[in-house]
């Protein structure tokens, strides 16, 4: 770690009611977005001290204020109605003011505690611990169906509007700043011929056929923290983009990263497509505790894993045409690559729809079948 950060490091953690001397700090590269350190202090009485420092990024998220400001309603919420048996989700410390986040320089920071044994995974091997992933994230959504949406901000504005994340796409590449769009011609095709296809849920959002519900907006399975033995889901992190969305895009998101049978930038897209006993594993831990979901919305909810996984596709494109501004790149054209994979698995999963939807229908009777977890 160089020393401009670790001085950084420790600016923030005196803004804390935190004693001792960081001994350790490393970077935590999985997110795309935000800057994340875990950050060891050695106390006084020769204990440690594990934390989570993150620099919250100020180009994606433009107040963010406001994301710190939902992080605590939500939070507060949820621990409001849990019980034990539930995963945890993650909590921010107050600094010396009473404050969740930390200003310096222009910059925000946030501390939290590192959840003890736990690890996350970019990948999953064995779909035996999809279940509880999707158990936990339909939970979560269960848990906030009774927050009043008005008291969430739009931390991103559109942030899920797959029609206009689609138009700017299409805008990039006629902007095209840096050239790059010359030969992409096979993948502009792609989200050509799909848009009908992809803008679909918009249309039943505003036709009104489909409720807007607070949502978490970001499942991959590297946003559950999970017990380093066991798989157990222990917390739901990244709360950042926590806001009025649809169940679909949920359910989606989580299907398109852990049902995925490759990584989300693999170059191989021989290897990419998706895993049905993943999709049905997580699809019967989400359907079980995702309750009070309508009809229209159950049998949205294949089409929600193809919409988003079109959307990031294009996100990630776009990136790519505008010279990787949003998401961090860790080598030259990576977000090229992350697009293609995300096509790839797009087109695997338009081919396997029918049997997709099938087994959502299955799990909801297994669901009607299982005991009542909400209460
Ligand atoms: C970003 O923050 P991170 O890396 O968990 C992005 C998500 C994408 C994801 C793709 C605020 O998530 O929307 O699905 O990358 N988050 C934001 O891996 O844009
Ligand atoms: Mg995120």
């Amino acid at each position: 770690m160089n020393q401009e950060i670790t001085d950084f490091l420790e600016k923030v953690v005196e803004r804390y009611d935190l004693p001792g001397d960081i001994i350790s700090a490393t970077q935590c590269l999985n997110g795309h977005i935000n800057g994340t350190y875990h950050v060891t202090l050695l106390k006084t009485d020769g204990e440690e001290d594990n934390l989570i420092v993150q620099k919250i990024n100020h180009y994606v998220f433009k107040d963010p204020k406001k994301v710190m400001h939902n992080i605590k309603e939500v939070g507060n919420h949820v621990r409001g109605r849990k019980s034990d048996s539930d995963c945890d989700i993650i909590t921010f410390l107050d600094n010396k003011e009473g404050i969740n986040y930390t200003k310096i320089d222009g910059e925000y920071w946030r501390i939290c505690r590192f959840v003890k044994d736990s690890v996350t995974y970019d990948f999953v091997e064995n779909s035996k611990v999809l279940y509880s992933a999707g158990y936990a994230f339909g939970r979560f959504q269960s848990l906030l169906s009774d927050l009043p949406m008005e008291r969430l901000y739009e931390t991103i504005p559109d942030f899920h509007n797959t029609r206009k994340r689609l138009n700017d796409f299409f805008e990039m590449v006629e902007l095209d700043p840096l050239g790059r769009a010359k030969d992409l011609k096979n993948e502009i095709a792609f989200f050509e011929k799909h848009t009908s296809l992809a803008t679909k849920l918009c249309d039943l959002l505003d036709a009104g056929e489909i409720p807007l519900r607070v949502t978490h907006n970001d499942t991959k399975y590297n946003n559950i923290l999970m017990h380093k033995d066991t798989c157990k889901p222990l917390c739901v992190i990244d709360l950042d983009t926590v806001m009025p969305g649809l169940a679909m895009h949920d359910f989606g998101d989580a299907i398109r990263f852990a049902a995925n049978t490759a990584v989300e930038d693999e170059t191989d897209l021989n290897k990419v497509g998706l895993n049905l006993e993943n999709y049905r594993e997580f699809t019967k831990g989400f359907m079980s505790a995702c309750l009070g979901l309508t009809k229209k919305e159950i049998d949205a909810m294949a089409l929600g894993a193809i919409t988003i996984t079109i959307e990031l596709a294009s996100r990630f494109l776009a990136d790519h045409i505008n010279g990787d501004k949003y998401f961090r790149i860790h080598h030259k054209n990576h977000n090229l690559e992350r697009a293609r994979c995300q096509i790839k698995l797009a087109q695997d999963m338009i081919e396997k729809y029918e049997k997709m939807c099938q087994i959502v229908n299955e799990s909801i009777v297994e669901k009607e079948a299982a005991p009542a977890l909400d209460k």
